[in-house]
């Protein structure tokens, strides 16, 4: 069986499938730890994990330059100048269990926690490419091909475009330590590719093969999935040709505490009662959070969260930023007893959280980036 050997994972990770495996954290313990601890870390499999030794590990690279294809063993890919990076990875499929209660969608029910934030290290893509002559083009595209093989032999596979791969901004890695630690198997030992600032499917694990190509990968993850609709698209309307591929993340946020239905104390304080609520945002394509505004009267008044960031460019913030905000409540809201609380987050480029999943709705369920909204009860 390819599941004979799969990976030990933390009891703590809860499986939404089991083969592949495919788990998240608690929701509770995201943000207690701006680094989140690798074995908490979510993961996203469509296959089953392979089997790599250090010995037996090669990573091709086809440029079509003048220059024959060059194999780099991990040792070749260590001796390289390392470079580190703090990058947020999210599944394009984040969050999708808030979308589905609007209206059915296909895919695996994520919370809020496919997501997690660590520092990489590895080579930069940029070096390699640049020493196998590759030249900048804005038309081409960088396919990467992991080890994990389909029922069909076809391995799994996604590309990004040339100009990210190039930009010593982009910050895209061959990844072979995860804060710290050798990649472990389920986060792609012995390489990954890091795209900083890029849906989490195109950070491909088990890399064994790089090709600068016309055209972008033709995997079904690249071409049929992965990509946004109209709210009014549906699978017997849809055409996967028409979309682009998902590559840069839209800006969100989510609450990490309290969890929905749970009991909240209310502090005492000289100003009245408040409660204490905790969470992430994150932007795609580098962009910086500037602002995470919280309510829990439907918008009539809103909080400004404190920020928990790296000092980093804007264009090039690929971390997390966790934050953390007081809010009021008022004595109707605490003799009433319930309270609704939403988030929303603001990156540098002023783009925003829509209200609703009512008009992102899409037939997979990505891009679920709406305020997230969090009902407790108050005691
Ligand atoms: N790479 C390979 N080779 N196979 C995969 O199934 N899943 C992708 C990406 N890279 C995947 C892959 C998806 S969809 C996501 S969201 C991230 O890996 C998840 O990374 P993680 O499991 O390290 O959190
Ligand atoms: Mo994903």
């Amino acid at each position: 069986s390819p599941w004979a050997q799969e990976p030990q994972r933390h009891a703590l990770l809860k499986p939404a499938s089991k083969r592949p495996f495919n788990a998240e954290p608690p929701i509770g313990m995201l943000a207690e730890n701006f680094l989140t601890p690798n074995e908490l870390f979510y993961v996203r499999n469509h296959l089953p994990v392979p089997v790599i030794t250090e010995a037996e590990y090669e990573l091709e690279i086809e440029t079509g330059c003048a220059k024959p294809p060059l194999t780099l063993t991990l040792a070749g890919i260590r001796a390289l100048p390392k470079h580190s990076v703090t990058a947020a990875i999210m599944c394009g499929g984040n969050r999708r269990s808030e979308m589905t209660k609007f209206k059915a969608v296909k895919g695996l029910s994520w919370g809020a926690g496919a997501v997690g934030n660590a520092k990489w290290s590895g080579a930069r893509l940029c070096d390699v490419l640049a020493q196998q002559g590759v030249k900048p083009d804005e038309t081409r595209h960088v396919i990467f091909e992991g080890a994990d093989l389909d029922p069909t032999s076809h391995p799994y596979g996604a590309s990004i475009p040339l100009a990210k791969a190039l930009d010593p901004r982009g910050d895209v890695l061959l990844a072979y330590e995860m804060n710290d630690e050798p990649l472990s198997r389920d986060h792609g030992y012995p390489i990954r590719v890091i795209v900083p600032g890029t849906v989490g499917a195109r950070n491909v694990k088990w890399l064994t093969r790089i090709v600068v190509a016309d055209q972008e990968s033709d995997s079904h993850w690249q071409q049929n999935d992965y990509k946004g609709f109209s709210p009014s698209t549906d699978w017997d309307t849809v055409d996967f040709s028409k979309s682009d591929a998902i590559q840069a993340m839209p800006v969100t946020s989510a609450i990490c505490t309290p969890q929905p239905g749970s009991r909240v104390r209310v502090d005492e304080d000289k100003d009245g009662g408040h409660v204490t609520v905790r969470g992430y945002a994150w932007s795609g394509g580098g962009r910086k959070i500037v602002r995470v505004d919280l309510t829990n009267d439907e918008g009539q008044s809103w909080h400004v969260a404190e920020l928990e960031q790296e000092d980093q460019p804007d264009g090039r913030h690929y971390g997390w930023s966790l934050w953390t905000a007081r809010l009021p409540v008022t004595e109707a809201q605490r003799k009433g007893g319930d309270l609704e609380i939403w988030a929303k987050a603001v990156d540098s480029a002023y783009n925003v959280q829509p209200e609703k999943f009512e008009h992102i709705w899409n037939l997979r369920g990505v891009l679920a980036n709406a305020y997230h909204k969090v009902r407790v009860k108050l005691v």
